[in-house]
C-alpha cells in the first residue's frame, strides 16, 4: 500500500545516490540479519561452523530487523524523509501481513495496537509501564536511516534516527542506539578508503548519541583496542544478550570498527560472540557494507539470503 504522497519530482535526481546507498546497507543489513538466524536455528552446528567458517546451508530466511529495515527503506523512497505516520503505518502493515518473523513481545503489542488505529505517540507508551523500550530493536534497522542521509550533517543524520525510532521506541536511550547506528553507518559511508576509519566512526557516533546507557558503553568501546579479541570486546560491551540498545549497539560499533574492510570477517567474529546474533549482524552488516561499497558483500552470501519481499 502507497503511504505517502511520493517522491517530489524535483527530488529525484537528489536522492538517486542516496538510494544506491540505501539498497547497498539494506543488502548488508539483511544479510547479516539472515546469516546471524542461521546460529539460532541450528545451535548444534554453531561451534562447528565457527570453527571451520562454513556457511550455514541455505535459504537464510530473514527476520524481524529486516522487516522494519524494509518499512523505513519504503517509506524513506515513497517520501524522501522519515514520515512518521507513513512509517507507522508501514511498520503495521507490514506486521499484519507477516506476524512471525520474531519480533519481540514489546512490538508485537506495539504494532498490533497501530494496526488497530492507536496513534503511535500512544501506542509507542504501552510497554515498560509507558516508559517505552530501551530494546535494541530500533537500532536494528537504523543503518539504512544514515545510507540515506549520508551526505547530510550528522546532526541531521542524527535527527532523522530519532524520528525513525520514535515511532516504536519511547525511551530516550532505545533513541540513542538508532542515532549512534546512523550516524556510525553515514560515517562509514563518507570514510570509504581510510586505513584510520575504524576509531572515528565510534567516536563520530559517541559524539552524536544523547547522554544514557548507550552513550556509556560506547565510551567504554573507546577505551577498548580494536586489536582485543572478541571475547574481551563483548564481556566489556556485551553481545545482545538482555536485548537491550546498551548492551548491543556499543558491541556493534566496536565490531564494525574492527574489520570494517570485509563484510564477510565482519559477520564471522561479530556472530562468534553469539547474544543476539541477527540483530548485532544486522547492525555491523548494514554499517559494514557502506564503508565496503558495492561489490563488498560475498555473492554467496546473498544468494542464500531470502529474496526481499518489498515493492521496490
Ligand atoms: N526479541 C526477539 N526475538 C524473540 C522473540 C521470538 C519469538 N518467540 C518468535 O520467534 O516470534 N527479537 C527481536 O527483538 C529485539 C528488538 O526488539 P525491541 O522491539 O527493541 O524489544 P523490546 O521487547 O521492546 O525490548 C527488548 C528487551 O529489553 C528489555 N527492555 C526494553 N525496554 C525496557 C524498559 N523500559 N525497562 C526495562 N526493560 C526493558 C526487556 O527485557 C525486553 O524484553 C531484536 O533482537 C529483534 O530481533
Ligand atoms: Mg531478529
Amino acid at each position: 500500500m502507497k503511504v505517502c504522497l511520493a517522491v517530489v519530482r524535483g527530488e529525484m535526481s537528489t536522492t538517486m545516490n542516496a538510494e544506491a546507498r540505501l539498497r547497498l546497507s539494506l543488502d548488508g543489513l539483511s544479510v547479516g540479519d539472515a546469516f546471524g538466524e542461521r546460529f539460532f536455528v541450528d545451535p548444534a552446528l554453531i561451534f562447528q561452523q565457527l570453527g571451520h567458517r562454513s556457511m550455514p546451508p541455505g535459504p537464510w530466511r530473514y527476520s524481524d530487523d529486516t522487516e522494519m529495515a524494509l518499512a523505513i527503506a519504503q517509506t524513506l523512497l515513497e517520501c524522501g524523509h522519515v514520515d512518521q505516520d507513513a512509517l507507522a503505518r508501514t511498520f503495521a502493515d507490514r506486521y499484519a501481513e507477516e506476524p512471525h518473523r520474531g519480533y519481540g513481545a514489546g512490538a508485537h503489542r506495539i504494532l498490533e495496537a497501530i494496526a488497530f488505529e492507536t496513534p503511535w505517540q500512544q501506542a509507542a507508551r504501552l510497554v515498560f509501564d509507558g516508559q517505552g523500550s530501551m530494546g535494541n530493536g530500533a537500532a536494528m534497522r537504523a543503518p539504512v536511516v544514515g545510507a540515506w542521509c549520508a551526505d547530510l550533517p550528522l546532526e541531521e543524520v542524527a535527527q532523522e534516527a530519532r524520528r525513525s525510532a520514535e515511532v516504536t521506541h519511547a525511551h530516550p536511550d532505545g533513541q540513542a542506539g538508532a542515532i549512534a547506528v546512523a550516524v556510525a553507518a553515514a560515517w562509514a559511508w563518507r570514510s570509504r578508503g581510510d586505513l584510520e576509519a575504524g576509531r572515528r566512526l565510534i567516536e563520530a557516533a559517541f559524539e552524536h548519541t544523547p547522554p544514557g546507557e548507550t552513550r556509556d558503553g560506547i565510551h567504554k568501546a573507546l577505551g577498548t583496542p580494536l586489536s582485543a579479541s572478541i571475547t574481551l570486546g563483548m564481556e566489556r560491551l556485551g553481545n545482545g544478550r538482555r536485548i537491550l540498545s546498551s548492551d548491543t549497539v556499543p558491541f556493534c560499533l566496536w565490531s564494525a570498527a574492527r574489520r570494517l574492510e570485509s563484510f564477510e570477517d565482519a559477520m564471522w567474529q561479530t556472530v562468534s560472540a553469539l547474544g543476539d546474533r541477527d540483530t548485532t549482524c544486522a547492525i555491523v552488516g548494514g554499517i559494514v557494507s557502506l564503508f565496503g561499497g558495492p561489490g563488498c558483500i560475498p555473492e554467496d552470501m546473498l544468494t542464500q539470503r531470502e529474496t526481499l519481499n518489498w515493492p521496490h
